[in-house]
């Protein structure tokens, strides 16, 4: 059977098989062990890159695995809809966001069906989709009635000229992006919700991802939730200043390092500081000073905290605690309002920001650490306090907790905890999202739609020209009656963040789609699928999604509606798809596009490389040449697939009548097979499949060296087993031609055929046999190395190894110190 290799026509028609026969949709036997594999879905921008195909391709090899060992897979597909670019698009092309969206899921539909990916195509939706809003509307109502939401005024990005709330994007030095015109900082009321009220159990419980989550990203969520421990205590503001500050007389502050108090020799305060307001009302400030201050507001903290240090003396004092001293006030503009008080104590000599403040404003620095050798300041570790009083001489540790002590005894002040993590501010003044179900009535104030008018759904006759709110422009929509009283009232017209629908859609796939308009999760689904098993994504949500997904999860669970707490029980984070060194984007033009490839070479050869091409985590560098030797591995397993002997199951094969060549290839397959089932122990592997197709390529090698017929279709067997996570297409259409399908479900492979090929080998610890290990003959010395010191890991423990030594088949010992 010579038929050449084309791929166009055995992935189509395989494509087409599966979805005829609902292979990829879990079923609803929740007796059998379950694996729900996620990738992240993607925003549907129009088309996708290599970065969502490793994405997809690693996933997918998941799920299929676990489907051909006989679990239940949930490994659903959709799409994060809403969004500001549907909205962009519309200002430029003048389509309708949802038109825009609409068709762009389509077309991506398309794509990914074309790389043959197992997803569940019944579980598919998009967040925009009315149902979706519905039941965000419901627990944006519920967490409203438990006070978990709240309406806050915060200052925000507009441009004065188009009306019109920026994101931060939209914000290009300083100014707007569509007219150039300077942003201003504009305050207004915005819904938050509180995920500060979580934020010792979203710290906390991270402890119970270690080994399971990448450890940078556990890194990353533990620095954003930002806890640390200090004192909050208040200076008095001294009496001439009092005149000029009108109903505030003290001025609160939040230090981590108490033991520094007596280095201070002023204090900073933000710009949006309460002081300062009250100062311009009484007039207490000169205009020039105002208006610096205007400037330093105006360019929203995120700017202000990348340039330099700036700030003005207020020409206020107030009064040290401790040592009775005339401290100056500043304005300092890279004190942030919105953490601790607003305003902190200066210690220029102990803190690098400080330092550079005091010295280019010229303001005094006080040493009150010193160390047996000379320091040179600003100096910001431990050591021993001098120039305290009577704290002299303590260790500066020790210091701090006597120093808070005090402060406690005598009323002065309190040890507090504080979180870097803020309150999530879910607003948006756009179109394109899900309207926030509140209404605003004369008479009864902020009101709850009614659950019955759930969604609340957008008009579709808006104008959106990129000024103003279209919401708010629209003639009628915001236009209601008050649930309450009846009465005129009116819609508020911000939407939600598109972050609020990314932190719960995991949980929404578990339900089939015909429970849908009745609850938000059917509560059995909801159980048995529930924690996502293995989750894969890029590392960009490292922080905010996964946080904000963590948060949704708990307040759902405390709402009632799952037992879940943490919903990602392992994490994989893939590496970047580079060219040239470079990661593949649009602005460098050295993208690769993936429909290009699948035109030339088939999905299968694409699956390969990529999965070929680097571990998942690992950076990705793009070949031509490494797609092309893929491509010549899967023609060659075509080619080489009329040696097999049709059947329907493994053939009996008496390993001791085969000569050496066939012994070795058989060797080689079952290699294969062990690796197979090896890599899929993250822990150990990392998923390392390229190493399986490298065991595979091998075994392809080692079987063409041999003429036996028996071990041809053997191998064929094994091969194609292992192989179908990674080449689906093909696996399955050489199994059809000679294995009927056999071999593409559940089998078992004995391998103590073989099992004579596994030997044992001891461990030592300085001579001390500790374990036994079973390797392959001859395995490469680096992994033997490693499984050998993974066995012996309790006695290696805060020991440096001098010496490794391994005696190749025999023993590995370590000498330690
Ligand atoms: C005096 C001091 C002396 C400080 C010293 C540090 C070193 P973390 O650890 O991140 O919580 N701070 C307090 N509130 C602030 C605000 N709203 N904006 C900017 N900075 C603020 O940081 C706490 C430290 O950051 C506090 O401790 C305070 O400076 C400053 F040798 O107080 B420290
Ligand atoms: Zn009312």
């Amino acid at each position: 059977m010579d038929i050449p290799y084309s791929p166009t026509q055995i992935e189509k028609k395989w494509q087409q098989y599966w979805t005829k026969h609902h292979i990829h949709e879990p079923c609803a036997d929740f007796s059998k062990p379950k694996k729900y594999i996620l990738s992240m879905f993607p925003y549907p921008s129009g088309a996708i890159h290599m970065g969502h195909v490793r994405n997809y391709c690693i996933s997918d090899a998941l799920a299929r695995h676990y489907r051909k060992k006989g679990y239940n897979v949930l490994h659903p597909m959709g799409f994060d809809a809403f969004g500001m670019p549907a909205e962009n698009a519309a200002i430029k092309h003048k389509t309708h966001p949802k038109q825009w969206t609409y068709a762009n899921i389509e077309n991506m539909k398309h794509e990914l069906a074309s790389l043959g990916l197992s997803f569940s195509q019944e579980r598919e939706f998009a967040t925009c989709d009315p149902q979706y809003t519905r039941w965000e509307q419901k627990f944006f109502a519920d967490m409203w009635e438990k006070g978990l939401i709240y309406r806050k005024k915060a200052y925000l990005n507009w441009c004065p000229n188009d009306k019109t709330v920026l994101a931060n994007e939209q914000v290009i030095d300083g100014k707007c992006w569509r007219c150039d015109t300077e942003v201003v900082q504009k305050e207004m009321d915005q819904y938050y919700i509180k995920i500060t009220d979580y934020a010792p159990e979203l710290l906390n419980a991270l402890d119970t991802l270690q080994d399971q989550w990448p450890p940078q990203v556990l890194l990353m969520q533990k620095n954003w939730i930002g806890k640390s421990k200090g004192l909050k205590f208040h200076f008095c503001l001294d009496e001439k200043s009092k005149k000029l500050t009108g109903d505030i007389t003290t001025l609160e502050v939040f230090t981590t390092r108490a033991d520094t108090i007596y280095g201070v020799t002023y204090c900073a305060i933000a710009p949006e500081h309460p002081i300062i307001k009250e100062m311009i009302k009484n007039n207490s400030l000169p205009v020039q000073v105002v208006s610096k201050i205007t400037k330093m507001q105006n360019m929203g903290t995120r700017e202000r905290s990348m340039s330099e240090k700036e700030g003005l003396d207020l020409g206020i004092y107030v009064i040290h605690p401790l040592s009775g001293e005339k401290l100056p006030v500043w304005v300092g503009n890279f004190v942030l309002m919105d953490y601790g008080s607003g305003a902190v104590m200066s210690v220029p000599a102990h803190d690098e920001r400080d330092f550079l403040f005091a010295q280019k404003y010229h303001l005094p620095i006080k040493q009150v650490i010193k160390t047996h050798t000379q320091v040179t300041l600003p100096y910001t570790q431990e050591g021993e306090i001098i120039n305290s009083e009577s704290f002299n001489g303590l260790e500066a540790q020790k210091a701090r907790t006597q120093i808070i002590k005090y402060f406690e005894d005598h009323h002065l002040g309190e040890a507090v905890t504080n979180y870097k993590l803020k309150d999530w501010g879910i607003s948006r003044q756009r179109y394109w999202g899900a309207p926030i179900p509140l209404i605003h009535c004369k008479e009864c104030g902020i009101v709850l739609e009614k659950d019955s008018n759930l969604p609340v759904s957008l008009p579709q006759d808006v104008v959106i020209d990129g000024e103003g709110n279209p919401l708010e422009k629209h003639p009628t929509w915001k236009y209601c009656k008050c649930p309450k009283c009846g009465g005129d009232a009116l819609r508020e017209t911000d939407t939600m963040d598109t972050f609020v629908q990314s932190s719960w859609y995991f949980l929404k796939y578990t339900s089939p789609k015909d429970t849908w308009d009745k609850e938000p999760f059917d509560p059995k689904s909801l159980a048995y699928w529930m924690d996502v098993d293995e989750y894969i994504g890029g590392i960009e949500h490292a922080i905010l999604h996964l946080l904000y997904a963590r948060f949704f999860t708990k307040v759902l669970r405390d709402l009632g509606y799952t037992h879940s707490s943490e919903p990602f029980t392992n994490l994989l984070t893939q590496g970047m798809v580079l060219k040239d060194g470079a990661k593949m984007s649009k602005s460098k033009g050295n993208v690769v596009d993936p429909n290009n490839i699948i035109k030339k070479y088939g999905a299968d050869t694409a699956r390969l490389f990529i999965l070929f091409a680097a571990p998942p985590t690992r950076e990705l560098e793009w070949s031509d040449n490494a797609l092309e030797g893929g491509y010549r591995f899967i023609k060659r397993l075509w080619e080489r697939s009329k040696n097999i002997v049709p059947t329907q199951e493994l053939p009996k094969i008496i390993h001791g009548n085969l000569d050496e060549k066939e012994k070795m290839a058989r060797k080689k397959v079952y290699e294969a097979l062990i690796k197979s089932n090896d890599i899929f122990n993250k822990k150990q592997s990392g998923y390392a499949f390229n190493t399986l197709i490298a065991a595979c390529m091998e075994a392809l090698n080692a079987l063409n060296e041999q003429n036996n017929p028996s071990v041809w279709t053997e191998g064929y067997f094994i091969l194609l087993h292992i192989l179908e996570p990674i080449i689906p297409h093909l696996c399955w259409e050489i199994s059809q031609n000679y294995f009927n399908l056999k071999n593409m479900s559940e089998i078992s492979i004995d391998s103590s055929a073989l099992e004579s090929q596994r030997i044992t080998i001891g461990v030592t610890v300085n001579g001390k046999k500790r374990s036994e290990i079973q390797i392959t003959p001859n395995a490469d010395a680096q992994e033997v190395l490693q499984i050998a010191k993974d066995s012996v890991k309790k006695w290696l423990e805060n020991s440096e190894i001098i010496k490794e030594i391994l005696v190749p088949n025999k023993i590995v010992n370590f000498v330690i110190k």
